[in-house]
């Protein structure tokens, strides 16, 4: 709006004003029947909240799903919660009945970036906020109040920097990939290039899809090493699911996990732990999953109207084997 516009709707404001109530002092709570500025707060107790989850394919998305239901269970707050069992038109489906429903508040953690601008312009439109969990989507700003989770590129730096150590910046690299088109798989892949081009003698001879899941991870294992055989210095997961499923693959080649090829990956779940300890993988850079409280707090501060940030960042770390062990009890997925 120009300044002459803005003029306009001050001077039509002020007239309004003289002809209405403007300058009437507000009834108390007790004559409106209403909270004083008539809007009462909501609670944890009153909210109703629509979570459009993304399936159930890692031990990640298990504790994330979780986190979720234990933290709506511990607040009170009414959590209706859809699986989409990997296909985003389900999550499409469940975020149109969360519409219908009138819930408070939605939330999706969406499969794949792009293709989100139709329903997501719907629940702008119906006037519900919208909270987009642990993956991004590729939409206007405008068209979602918050967004909470973990910056992928960054865990795709870590992840190659924690590999120029391992590999003393030389060696073949094979990559498994996580679900394509998710943000976690375009954004860690990524940052693993940006870093890569820093490190001239190491290069990513072969990468594939495992999906995030572990049977996947192996059987593209399986491949790279009938391929590539033990040209393959080091294997880059983006989870941890695939490298573990890796792992099996590597023994069942007559290959040593750990030492012939070097892994890192990406999520830190307990499963990391246990290969570290054992010495069959070598790092894992932390994903955080536990996003049940922050999602609850930001859902209930929009609820009540209030401004919340638009990036809530997950604070993580990186795991290798010299602490594994000392790390493990403390860890809490
Ligand atoms: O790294 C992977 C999961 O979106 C960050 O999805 C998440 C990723 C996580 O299945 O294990």
């Amino acid at each position: 709006m120009n300044i002459a516009a803005l003029c306009r709707c001050a001077i039509v404001l002020a007239v309004l004003c003289t002809l209405s109530a403007c300058g009437r002092s507000v009834p108390s709570a007790s004559e409106s029947g209403a909270a004083p500025h008539g809007v009462k707060k909501k609670t944890y107790q009153d909210l109703v909240v629509g979570f459009a989850q993304i399936g159930a394919e890692s031990e990640w998305r298990t504790a994330n799903t979780r986190s979720i239901q234990e933290t709506a269970r511990r607040l009170g707050v009414e959590l209706k919660f859809s699986d989409g069992q990997q296909k985003q038109e389900n999550q499409i489906k469940a975020i149109r009945s969360f519409i219908v429903q009138r819930v408070d508040v939605i939330g999706v953690s969406p499969v794949v970036e792009t293709g989100w601008d139709t329903v997501f312009t719907e629940v702008k439109q119906a006037g519900i906020p919208l909270i987009v969990l642990d993956r991004n989507a590729s939409v206007p700003d405008n068209l979602f109040s918050a967004f909470i989770g973990s910056d992928f590129v960054q865990e795709g730096q870590r992840a190659c920097m924690e590999m120029a150590t391992l590999l003393n910046g030389h060696g073949n690299i094979v990559e498994l990939d996580g679900t394509v088109g998710s943000a976690p798989m375009i954004d860690r892949r990524a940052g693993f290039q940006e870093c890569l081009r820093a490190h001239p003698g190491m290069h990513v001879i072969a990468q594939q899809s495992g999906d995030f899941i572990r049977a996947r991870g192996k059987e593209v294992m399986e491949t790279f090493l009938k391929s590539y055989g033990r040209q393959i210095n080091a294997l880059f997961a983006q989870n941890d699911d695939m490298a573990l499923g890796a792992i099996e693959a590597i023994e069942e080649h007559g290959l040593k996990p750990g030492t012939d090829i070097k892994i890192v990956s990406v999520d830190a779940v307990r499963g990391a732990f246990e290969a570290m300890i054992a010495g069959k993988l070598n790092v894992t850079v932390e994903c955080n999953p536990l996003l049940g409280p922050q999602f609850f707090e930001t859902a209930l501060k929009l609820a009540n109207g209030e401004p919340v940030e638009k990036w809530v960042k997950s604070k993580e770390g990186i795991y290798r084997q010299d602490t594994a062990a000392q790390e493990l009890p403390k860890r809490k997925y």
